[in-house]
């Protein structure tokens, strides 16, 4: 292909409107390669439903791109939260686990509701890619389409078969593969595949991604090519991304963040990020999310996290506020203060357990009494907004004494930030490809080899959703007494139930785990 004469359209599939930073930066990195390509965005993020079809259409008999590029940044709905559609945690507990027929009745619909409503999104993205692929072709019949984000990089194995052959399905960061494809070069050797043409190679979400060296997204011409640009800076609601740094070097069992991004972490350099920030923040932007896997992946990290805040603070943002997910074993009471001072009102820590012994089974190498001495260190430094701690019970090895040491843990976060400050977010883990909990199900005959991660009807929700017996009816039974009690404070009424039942360990128990010979890690799992 010939980068003169190339026209690149980026579509961003339907998602909840969050700003679309991965067809940004793309957009940018290509423009600073290939000054002369036009490129233009179409995000359908900010578009009604019922005109997704005709603004595709629209798009594409305008601008006549000769180049695809389709982001598809999530597919899995059935998370356990409040979604599209209802609470897909709350019908999936009350089919499984709920004795009142019309509480199981009312989970049975409300799964193929949400059942429907997922494969209905499959469907109509996949129709969008192919609709839009076959007008493109009407005006060049050589026209090219390359699949790619979030989504995609997780499924990336399945989401073949609803692709058009030809289509170049891409996992993790697609800077270099665009690179290659526009400098007619081989790209195959990029995490890549082209339908009906390649397979995947074996485990090839877990090669390295080809490192590039990110330089500050130009915002002005991003607002010149795209439209709706705009949309996300109206409401004060929005938290514009802005990429810090790639990769996690840890090895947490369920996660997938740390084979996406890949282990080696990747410092963007702090001027760049604090030029891109304030490009937005001249747009009148003032809260940001860092979309690292983890702002601060390791100790290691605590500089470059301490350089970036102070830049900040010297480029006068001194009225923003931004979140991210934070391993709050890295901090120092240095990086506390910046982080106060710069404006992090939110932020989620992902302890998973408040058990040592289970975050140590969990391989997530968090220290718990660390965690609490740098909580600690916040609340010093003044940190006095809202923290959400999220905790997936009966991951592996889950008993009622790490069930009352996670109590008691939780009781020493309350008291460190305030009870009303610390919200419990409940998760159980859907299970994901690519993780060692996959591995440790198909080993154990939980999943069957050739399984399909993208199914998830109600009679098969259950293996994915992940709540293993003997503890899982009991989880299931106390969710629904939570969300029969208070359903507008789900977390803490888990909380309490909990402790109601099974009472609250010695804090220095949760904090203590006990020295294994060899650690067993996975091997445990009821
Ligand atoms: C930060 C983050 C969030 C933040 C976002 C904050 C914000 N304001 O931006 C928060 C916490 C809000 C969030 C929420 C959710 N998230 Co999230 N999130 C992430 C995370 C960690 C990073 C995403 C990101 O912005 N990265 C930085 C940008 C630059 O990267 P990117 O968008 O992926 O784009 C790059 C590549 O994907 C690629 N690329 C993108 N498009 C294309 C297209 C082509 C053709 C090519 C070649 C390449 C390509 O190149 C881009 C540049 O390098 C990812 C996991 C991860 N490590 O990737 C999950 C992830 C994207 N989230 C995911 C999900 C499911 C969700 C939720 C739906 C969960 C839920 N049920 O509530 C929600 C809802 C989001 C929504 N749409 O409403 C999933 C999506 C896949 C899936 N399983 O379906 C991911 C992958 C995590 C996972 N566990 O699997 N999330
Ligand atoms: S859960 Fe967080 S720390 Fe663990 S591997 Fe994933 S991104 Fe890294």
């Amino acid at each position: 292909m010939k980068a003169m004469e190339t026209r690149i359209l980026y579509v961003r599939l339907p998602c909840n409107p969050i700003f679309p930073i991965g067809a940004v930066y793309l957009a940018d990195h290509v423009h600073k390669q290939f000054p002369d390509i036009t490129q233009k965005i179409l995000d359908l993020g900010t578009v009604p439903p019922l005109d997704y079809a005709s603004a595709l259409d629209d798009c594409i008999d305008q601008f006549k791109p000769t180049l695809l590029v389709y982001s598809w940044r999530d597919i899995q709905i059935y998370a356990p939260v409040g979604g599209r559609g209802g609470n897909p945690l709350q019908y999936t507990f009350e089919y499984y686990y709920a004795l009142n027929p019309f509480l199981k009745a009312r989970g049975a619909l409300g799964l193929l509701r949400i059942a429907s409503g997922y494969y209905g999104e499959l469907w109509r993205n996949a129709n969008l890619i192919k609709r839009g692929f076959k007008r493109a072709r009407k005006y060049h019949p050589d026209a090219k389409l390359v699949v790619g984000g979030g989504a995609v990089s997780v499924f990336y194995e399945q989401v073949a078969r609803s692709l058009p052959k030809g289509t170049i399905v891409s996992v993790g960061e697609g800077e270099t593969l665009l690179e290659k494809l526009l400098r007619g070069e081989d790209f195959l050797d990029e995490r890549c595949y082209i339908v009906g043409e390649t397979k995947p190679r074996d485990r090839m979400i877990h090669e390295f991604p080809t490192p590039i060296e990110k330089a500050a997204c130009d915002y002005d011409y991003i607002a010149s090519i795209w439209d709706e640009f705009e949309y996300y800076f109206q409401s004060q609601d929005f938290y514009i991304g802005v990429q810090t740094k790639r990769g996690c070097p840890h090895n947490c069992c369920y996660c997938v963040y740390t084979v996406i991004e890949g282990k080696q972490v990747r410092i963007n350099p702090a001027d760049e990020v604090v030029k891109e920030m304030q490009q937005l923040y001249k747009k009148g932007v003032r809260n940001f999310w860092f979309t690292d896997a983890q702002f601060i992946p390791a100790r290691k990290y605590i500089d470059d996290a301490i350089e970036l805040l102070q830049k900040i603070v010297d480029a006068g943002m001194t009225d923003i506020h931004w979140a991210a997910y934070i391993r709050a074993d890295n901090l120092t009471p240095k990086l506390a203060e910046l982080m106060v001072k710069t404006g992090m009102n939110y932020f989620e820590i992902g302890i998973t357990s408040g058990s040592q012994e289970l975050v140590r089974k969990m391989r997530m190498g968090y220290n718990l009494r660390t965690v609490l001495e740098n909580c600690r260190d916040l609340k010093a430094a003044g940190f006095n907004d809202l923290v959400s701690v999220n905790y997936s019970f009966n991951v592996i090895d889950e008993r009622p004494e790490t069930i009352r040491q996670t109590i008691a843990y939780h009781r020493e976060l309350e008291k460190i930030f305030g009870a009303d400050k610390v919200e419990p977010a409940i998760f159980f883990i859907g299970l994901q490809p690519h993780t060692h909990l996959e591995e440790y199900a198909l080993k154990n005959d939980i999943l069957k080899p050739g399984y399909d991660p993208m199914n998830v009807k109600p009679w098969t929700v259950r293996k994915l959703l992940w709540n293993p017996e003997p503890l899982g009816s009991f989880f299931g039974e106390v969710c629904l007494q939570a969300w029969q009690r208070n359903p507008n404070d789900f977390g803490r009424e888990v909380m309490d139930i909990l402790e109601e039942r099974l009472g609250r360990a010695d804090l220095e128990e949760a904090l203590t785990a006990p020295i294994e010979k060899s650690n067993p890690q996975l091997v445990t799992a009821p």
